[in-house]
């Protein structure tokens, strides 16, 4: 209460010259809540302040929140539409020229329509992004299905979080992030941490996962490396990259074998047990340690710990599920959770870490290629008509499922589909396979690019359209717990640029499409519509008001009606989503990684991220502070495997895979195994690590295993004339 009225002073503070928006956070899917400083003269953001009150992260912040606010007004911003005016630039940031928003819009439909009149319907595509509120998500996905008829139509959320929405639909038949609200999680009595590097990916988590340990509960990680987070853990797994579904199996064969198991969870709430059980039997702790790496004491003592404690949260992250087999190590370690009957309660559960700020509302409401709002299935007759009466489009008139991001770049590769709608992604950095990605933007006739800032994916494009930046529009977005929160408009939008939603609302318009799209002429219409839209589907929104969002300081998923205060806890009432309400423990048989290390490429290379940067690095290597922090890539290599290598710290090495070649600077680090390397993959052109990675991609999820792949390091005098 004292805290209370400290924020009501706060917030009745007379400044003259200033006023606080409230908002969140632009990045990471722990959308921690600051206020926005607005100089009320200039109506510019000028600075930003940590929220204390939001019960999330209570004041806290990581170095990109802190300097977040400096992307609004940023020299780099786009201000008006490009248009290329000389194809052969095409890939570099040359060729290009300023032009109105009319001769933008107009050149679009001209060129959408000849593909279209040409090659058919769905030559186009849009590939996006949830960086985007849930309302552009939303209006996303009706913009491809309805103003471009496409069936091509997906999102970053492949290379993200679809391994874990694969997984959870089999186990639980529904997929939210977190079945417990973060702030449950400081007080269960044991952490399962498997793929992630929390302290710089989540950092604001960091005090309620530390304060475990000082409550004397157990923090036990799995990594490769040895992350801050590992550090500190209990019990740190050091596993081989690729290897989890062999660990999950291990520790769940000891949680049986040791009498961990909650049977009566298992026979009144779960099918599949007997399958599993037979199955895992073959994952002894010395076989699983023969697969994994890990020694089998520390298998024994990671099922021990989890099994005592009364309550425990499996956790995990891209370490696990950017694998060729991600959902099934989802599943599989979820299975920990069914078996122990630890879930379904208050400090029990399992939990992803969301990736992107609107990681979870941007994979729920049409933005993935088979999905419609609501987390309908365009499969599902039923579904499509529901959502067809939104829209008033008839189902015959709704296009079929389409394929995965990569795979809609393989079309692009092969000219099947000739002209792309790219927004809120910059895949030339991020998604697998580089050379070949950038070979596929090439060969498109034509490519529209929205971003506030010309991003390596800009460079391939005909026309640039200028976005706002989330500073600069307001509507909801959905973080990692499953928390549908309000992000508000701290100034105007910058130059000539637009919203998403706008730009999509006046583009339908031109291609003859204005009746489906013209009445949306605020974000709080397209929210109505697409709260309207999710309405009956098992993400249900239509209960969370822009109103209860900012009484109840956000609403948890579903939330169907006005006087549903929505659900911060999954499975209460231990009814699971599949049809006879009972959840799936899955019988699993290990797989290798794609590509295992061979004489030629002994090395496993994995990859991820830096506290400093955000995701393709387009917004936070443009911060001068996170810039100075880390301004190049580099290369983690064990102590011994340098010296092996002949290598010193920070010369500049050649890193090698079937794929492609980088130079990096060698960063010697006893916190990494010696069979592996690591690469961190924010940054562009010559220095992406994604030039290496492999698109061997998850039979379910179609999630490329960004994780592991072979690779070989060279000293770079002796590199070969070529
Ligand atoms: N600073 C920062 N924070 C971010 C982001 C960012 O770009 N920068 N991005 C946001 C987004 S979109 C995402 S998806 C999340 C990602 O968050 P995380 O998943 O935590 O981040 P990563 O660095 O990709 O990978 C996590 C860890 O997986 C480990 N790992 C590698 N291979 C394996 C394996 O085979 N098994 C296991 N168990 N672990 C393995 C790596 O060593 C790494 O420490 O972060 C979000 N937060
Ligand atoms: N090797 C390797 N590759 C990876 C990963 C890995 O761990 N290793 N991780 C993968 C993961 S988890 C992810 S999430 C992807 C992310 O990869 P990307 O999708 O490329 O992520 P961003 O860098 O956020 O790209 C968003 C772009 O849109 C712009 N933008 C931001 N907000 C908006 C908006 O509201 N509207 C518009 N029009 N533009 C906007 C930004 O300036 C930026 O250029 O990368 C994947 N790639
Ligand atoms: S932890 Fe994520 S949401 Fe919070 S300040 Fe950092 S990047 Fe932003
Ligand atoms: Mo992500």
């Amino acid at each position: 209460m004292q805290r209370d009225k400290f924020f009501k002073e706060i917030e009745n503070l007379n400044h003259p010259n200033e006023k606080l928006i409230k908002t969140h956070c632009s990045y990471c899917g722990m959308q921690c809540g600051m206020n926005l400083r607005v100089n009320t003269q200039t109506n510019k953001i000028i600075g930003v302040e940590p929220r204390y009150d939001w019960p999330v992260t209570v004041g806290k912040m990581c170095p990109k929140g802190v300097t977040a606010y400096q992307q609004t007004n940023h020299k780099d911003r786009l201000l008006k539409p490009l248009i290329r005016d000389d194809a052969s630039l095409k890939g570099t940031t040359k060729g290009f020229r300023e032009a109105s928003w009319d001769e933008a819009y107009d050149l679009i439909a001209k060129k959408f329509k000849e593909l279209q009149t040409e090659y058919g319907k769905d030559s186009l595509s849009v590939f996006s992004g949830v960086s985007m509120t849930n309302e552009k998500c939303y209006l996303t996905g009706k913009f491809a299905r309805v103003a471009l008829a496409t069936r091509y139509i997906d999102y970053n959320g492949r290379f993200c979080m679809s391994s874990a929405a694969g997984g959870f639909l089999r186990s639980f038949g529904v997929d939210r992030g977190s079945t417990l609200p973060w702030t449950d999680i400081h007080e269960t009595d044991c952490l399962f941490i498997a793929g992630s590097n929390t302290a710089e990916c989540h950092p604001t988590s960091m005090f309620r996962i530390w304060n475990v340990q000082e409550r004397g509960g157990y923090i036990i990680v799995v990594d490769p490396r040895e992350t801050p987070i590992a550090r500190r853990a209990d019990l740190h797994l050091d596993l081989q990259p690729g290897t989890d579904l062999a660990l999950a199996n291990g520790i769940v064969n000891q949680l049986i074998k040791m009498g961990y198991i909650d049977e009566e969870f298992i026979n009144k709430h779960t099918n599949g047990f007997e399958e599993t059980k037979e199955l895992v039997k073959d994952f002894t702790p010395e076989y699983t340690s023969m697969l994994t790496g890990v020694a089998p004491e520390k298998i024994i003592r990671a099922a021990e710990i989890y099994g005592k404690a009364p309550n425990a949260v499996v956790m995990f992250a891209r370490g696990v599920e950017q694998q060729h087999k991600g959902v099934d190590n989802v599943s599989a370690y979820t299975n920990m959770a069914l078996v122990t009957g630890k879930i379904g309660r208050p400090k029990a559960g399992v939990a992803t870490f969301t990736g992107q700020g609107n990681g979870q509302g941007g994979r729920e409401h049409g933005q993935k290629s088979d999905l419609l709002p609501g987390y309908r299935k365009i499969t599902n007759p039923k579904h499509v008509e529901e959502v067809c009466s939104v829209w008033g489009i008839t189902p015959e008139e709704m296009p079929q499922p389409g394929v995965s991001a990569y795979e809609m770049i393989e079309l692009m590769e092969k000219k099947t589909i000739r002209g792309l709608y790219l927004l809120c992604s910059n895949p030339a950095v991020s998604a697998p396979n580089l050379n070949f990605v950038r070979k596929a933007f090439k060969t498109l006739d034509f490519m529209v690019c929205s971003d506030f800032y010309l991003s390596e994916s800009a460079e391939f494009a005909d026309v640039v359209l200028p976005a706002v930046t989330w500073s600069e529009d307001e509507g909801t977005v959905t973080n990692i717990e499953g928390r549908i929160i309000k992000i508000n408009k701290a100034q105007e939008p910058v130059g000539e640029s637009k919203p998403d939603w706008q730009i999509q609302v006046e583009l339908a318009e031109r291609l003859g499409k204005g009746k489906y799209f013209s009445y949306l002429k605020t974000a709080r219409d397209v929210a109505d519509e697409f709260r309207l839209a999710t309405k009956g589907g098992y993400a249900d929104y239509y209960g969370a008001t822009w109103d209860k969002i900012d009484k109840q300081d956000g609403v948890f998923w579903p939330c169907k009606n006005e006087n549903d205060e929505g659900t911060p806890h999954m499975f209460l009432d231990k009814k699971f989503y599949h049809p006879d309400g009972k959840a799936k423990i899955c019988a699993l048989p290990y797989r290798p990684p794609a590509e295992e290390p061979c004489e030629k490429y002994p090395l496993r290379l994995t990859t991820g991220r830096v506290v400093y940067h955000y995701l393709s690095g387009n917004q936070t290597r443009r911060i001068p502070f996170l810039h100075d922090m880390c301004p190049e890539p580099f290369v983690e290599i064990h102590p011994e495997t340098a010296s092996k290598y002949n290598m010193e710290h920070e010369e500049r090495v050649r890193l090698f895979t079937r794929r492609g070649e980088a130079i990096y600077k060698v960063k010697i680090t006893e916190a990494i195994r010696k069979d592996t390397v690591f690469v961190p993959y924010h940054f562009g052109h010559e220095d992406s690590i994604n030039l290496l990675t492999i698109a061997a991609l998850d039979p379910i999820s179609r999630m490329p295993e960004f994780k592991a792949c072979a690779a070989q390091l060279e000293k770079v005098e002796l590199k070969k004339v070529q």
